[in-house]
């Protein structure tokens, strides 16, 4: 270490797939002395290369630092590694992507353990980690002391956002982004279905597609604002109604495109139900109370 240099937090990783092994080599980069362990444990090779330590057992791991990082396949595999494992008095961040009622029993079992827990919810592909632009960031909850101790070490691969001591929120935050992601993939897949036998360019086609997307994505604050105030009728621009009455051109330009309309038929669905309890003045938030079957505001 130069006279100046601080010591950086040793971190232990447990798993070393994509997200497990660019998490692990952030924290070289920066210096931080890293213990790595994985079931297969050639896949310990390059980044041993780079300067970890390779445990021989997740117990040898968990031992050798404090500050201990799970990044597993699913809740299942981390039963499985840590069976058995001593957890007394570790700090356990567990990054393995699961519901809130896994993350709620793993911060439970790891009280039991005598660890403290904080969950993680990764909102980042493995070439967005360790590099400070690239706009990854993971969401954390279960304890804040814990969390505020590790900041620094834990804000080196990705951004961090603490959502609450609750240690399922992390895992809730990350599946309702990740939900609404996978209903722009559905829209993008759709789009391009219909585009796909025409003579358009795929490219310039998705140059519209993705500003068209960017566009639309205040609708996020708007729906917010609206379920906030409970006003779903002030200042609507697009009344349901109207939009309601639009859904056949969809479909028939689908059907003449010879395009499934699978990815769009469930939402016109929900559509159509919320317009059918009269909600025909009202914009799309509506559908958020229709799809927790809450009662909506106009029927009180
Ligand atoms: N990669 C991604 O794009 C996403 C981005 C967002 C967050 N996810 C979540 O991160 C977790 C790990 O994902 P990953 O990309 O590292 O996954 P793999 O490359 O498939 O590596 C899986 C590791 O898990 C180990 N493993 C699996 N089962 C067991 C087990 N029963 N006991 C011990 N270890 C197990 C596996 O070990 P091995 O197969 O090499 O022996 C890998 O280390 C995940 O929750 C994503 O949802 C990634």
């Amino acid at each position: 270490m130069t006279p100046n240099a601080v010591e950086q937090t040793s971190v232990t990783m447990l798993g070393l797939g994509a997200m497990g092994s660019a998490l692990a080599r952030a924290w070289l980069v920066a210096g931080h002395p890293v213990t790595v362990w994985n079931r297969t444990p050639t896949r310990a090779t390059v980044l041993a290369g780079e300067g970890a330590r390779v445990a021989a057992s997740a117990a040898e791991a968990v031992a050798a630092n404090t500050l201990v990082v799970v990044c597993l396949l699913h809740d299942t595999s981390v039963d499985e590694a840590m069976a058995g494992v001593d957890l007394t008095g570790r700090d356990l961040v567990n990054l393995t992507t699961g519901t809130p009622a896994q993350a709620r029993a793993r911060a439970a079992w790891a009280h039991e353990r005598g660890a403290r827990y904080l969950d993680g919810g990764i909102m980042a592909v493995p070439p967005m980690i360790g590099v400070p632009d690239a706009g990854g960031f993971v969401f954390y909850s279960g304890s804040r002391e814990l969390f505020d101790r590790h900041r620094e070490t834990l804000g080196v691969p990705a951004g961090t956002t603490f959502v609450g001591e609750d240690p399922g929120f992390a895992a809730l935050y990350d599946v309702a982004l990740l939900s609404a992601m996978y209903g722009m993939f559905a829209g993008i897949t759709h789009a391009f279905a219909l585009i796909r036998e025409e003579d358009i360019d795929p490219a310039a086609f998705a140059a519209l597609l993705a500003d068209w997307l960017v566009a639309m994505a205040p609708t996020a604050h708007q729906t917010a604002d609206r379920l906030r105030s409970g006003d779903y009728t002030t200042d609507v621009v697009s009344t349901l109604g109207m939009q309601v009455a639009g859904t056949p051109t969809f479909l028939r330009t689908a059907e003449q495109q010879g395009v499934s309309a699978e990815l769009l038929s469930p939402y016109f669905a929900l559509m159509r139900r919320c317009l059918a309890e009269g909600a025909g003045e009202e914009d799309l938030a509506g559908l958020v109370d229709l799809l927790t079957r809450r009662t909506p505001s106009r029927a009180s």
